[in-house]
């Protein structure tokens, strides 16, 4: 039996490896390097520019908690910006709510959008619903446009290298909240404690410097650097920590309690941000 491993260099001094059956996909988009693996630990695999975006086994812990720890907190979510996130997996748990009349995606790599059609129908499905808006572009440019139009965004980047850098910085923050609505929420993964503190520490300040209220939320993801994982909410009057509406059926790591308790958080990490 072949011995072939599939390995992320999550820092210089951190790397995770992932047995492998097969190579599924091995491309270049004009944007990053696409890699489809299949694995036996956590099933089929998405890796873009050598980071882990979702494995079949895991991808429920991340996109529940990106979609419903602000969907489940805001009183009546009707409209959805979703940036990044071309997998489909925050969009499908997002059409979960019947508050959400209409989901923007906004993703500047369409063949990652295409290559979650073939290989990961169970994330990509609802990307095919008829509430869902495709815009493969540039999503900096998007927002600078958008004015006081969504309740909820959702920013589903990768780790802020490249193209995704802007992505973490106050600039683009301020145009995320020139596109809220009054009560709107936005949420942005933030990395890990252990593994970026620094790079958390200052995604926390900039959004300080832009939205009236910050919080910080956690939970475990697995197949990301060091498994703990973080979610930063930025917002203009609501609460997020206040779960408005309950969780949709059939969730399998967001739940009533889970929206609680991913507020409350360790003092090591009070303490980095
Ligand atoms: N976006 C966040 C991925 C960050 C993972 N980082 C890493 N593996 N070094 C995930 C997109 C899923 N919709």
């Amino acid at each position: 039996v072949a011995d072939l491993w599939f390995t992320e260099y999550q820092t210089p001094n951190l790397r995770l490896g992932l047995r492998i059956r097969d190579v599924l996909l091995n491309k270049q988009s004009p944007y990053q390097h696409i890699l489809v693996v299949d694995t036996d630990q956590y099933g089929k695999v998405l890796v873009l520019d050598g980071a882990i975006q979702l494995t079949e086994n895991d991808e429920f812990c991340y996109h529940e908690m990106m979609a419903h720890l602000v969907l489940c907190a805001h009183p009546c979510p009707e409209r959805v910006l979703v940036i990044g996130g071309g997998d489909g997996g925050v969009v499908r748990e997002a059409i979960k709510h019947e508050a959400v009349k209409k989901v923007t995606l906004v993703d500047i790599d369409e063949d990652v959008i295409n290559t979650s059609r073939t290989f990961f129908p169970n994330v990509s499905c609802a990307l095919e619903d008829e509430r869902v808006e495709i815009k493969p572009m540039d999503a900096l440019l998007y927002v600078k446009e958008r004015f006081n139009e969504f309740d909820i965004v959702i920013i589903d980047s990768t780790d802020p290298v490249d193209f995704a850098s802007g992505l973490f910085e106050p600039e683009f923050y301020r145009d995320v909240h020139k596109a809220l609505k009054d009560n709107g929420l936005m949420i942005a993964q933030t990395e890990s404690p252990f593994a970026e503190p620094k790079l958390l520490s200052e995604a926390v300040k900039g959004l300080r410097s832009v939205f009236e209220n910050v919080y910080l939320a956690w939970g475990v993801v697995p197949t990301y650097p060091t498994g703990f994982w973080t979610y930063s909410v930025g917002s203009k009057n609501i609460d997020p920590r206040i779960q408005r509406r309950s969780a949709p059926k059939g969730t399998k790591y967001y739940s009533d309690d889970m929206h609680s308790l991913a507020f409350k958080l360790p003092p090591f990490v009070w303490e980095i941000i």
